[in-house]
């Protein structure tokens, strides 16, 4: 799926992104580069902000052959997924190897650099930290989705959950990937306090986001913030998947 608006240009004049006051679709033909400074051959497209009234950032970069994308240890966290290519990822005096279905966690107060050795797509969610008094930092994690088991959700066999990053208390963040056979669905219209950034990695489908449906396909992006009901189910001849934050952890 390419990052660039050549490809599924809508009908002149049209586009099915929705922004909306509390979820939004942000489909590919819509997307408008940003420029970091310190950043060479790697092109931010920040999909999710605060401005958008999410208290979480997804930004997708769209790396060339020795791409750099630095983000500088500050009060932020970062969850990332590498969908396609290849690159490293360095944070303090660790260094890292990553590839397709490479994702990673560093906490906050690490800077964190991401380069690529062959073109990459990767996303990143970016968040404020939000410690416990009780808790420690959570660590940096490295690791790929083909090495985490998933998981019916729920018993529904048709819907199996790739829960990436540990479950454990330290960390107010998960990151999961969730897929589905044609035909499957969320089994249950959820209204929850979480908030979600979500990117759908693979197939297509309907997303109910409040009282809203929408027909979504690989490379669509999608927030919803806490409360938004939402509801999917997959369609069309091959499974769907869709990569996820959702805040964790702490009390209100
Ligand atoms: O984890 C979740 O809240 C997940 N079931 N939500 C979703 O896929 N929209
Ligand atoms: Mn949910």
């Amino acid at each position: 799926m390419s990052s660039s608006n050549s490809e599924n240009t809508p009908l002149f004049g049209t586009t099915r992104t929705v922004v909306a006051a509390r979820h939004a679709l942000i489909t590919p033909d819509g997307h408008v580069p940003s420029a970091f400074p310190a950043w060479e051959n790697a092109t931010p497209f920040v999909i999710l902000s605060p401005g958008i009234g999410a208290k979480l950032s997804q930004i997708l970069i769209a790396f060339d052959d020795s791409g750099i994308a630095r983000f500088p240890a500050d009060q932020h966290e970062h969850a990332l997924y590498f969908e396609t290519g290849e690159g490293s990822l360095i944070a303090g005096d660790k260094e890292y190897s990553l590839t397709a279905g490479s994702f990673a966690f560093v906490p906050a107060k690490q800077a964190l650099t991401l380069t690529s050795s062959q073109c990459a797509r990767v996303t990143v969610f970016r968040k404020e930290f939000a410690p416990h008094a009780d808790l420690e930092t959570p660590p940096l994690i490295c690791g790929s989705a083909h090495d985490i088991r998933s998981e019916p959700f729920l018993g529904y066999e048709g819907a199996q959950l790739q829960t990436l990053l540990p479950v454990d208390p330290r960390f107010d963040l998960a990151m999961n990937i969730f897929t589905y056979q044609p035909g499957a669905t969320l089994p249950f219209v959820e209204t929850h306090i979480m908030e979600h950034g979500l990117l759908m990695l693979s197939g297509q489908g309907v997303y109910r986001l409040e009282e809203a449906y929408y027909p979504v396909q690989a490379g669509d992006a999608i927030w919803m913030a806490p409360y938004c009901p939402q509801w999917f189910v997959a369609m069309g001849e091959s499974p769907a998947s869709y990569l996820y934050y959702k805040d964790v952890h702490r009390l209100p």
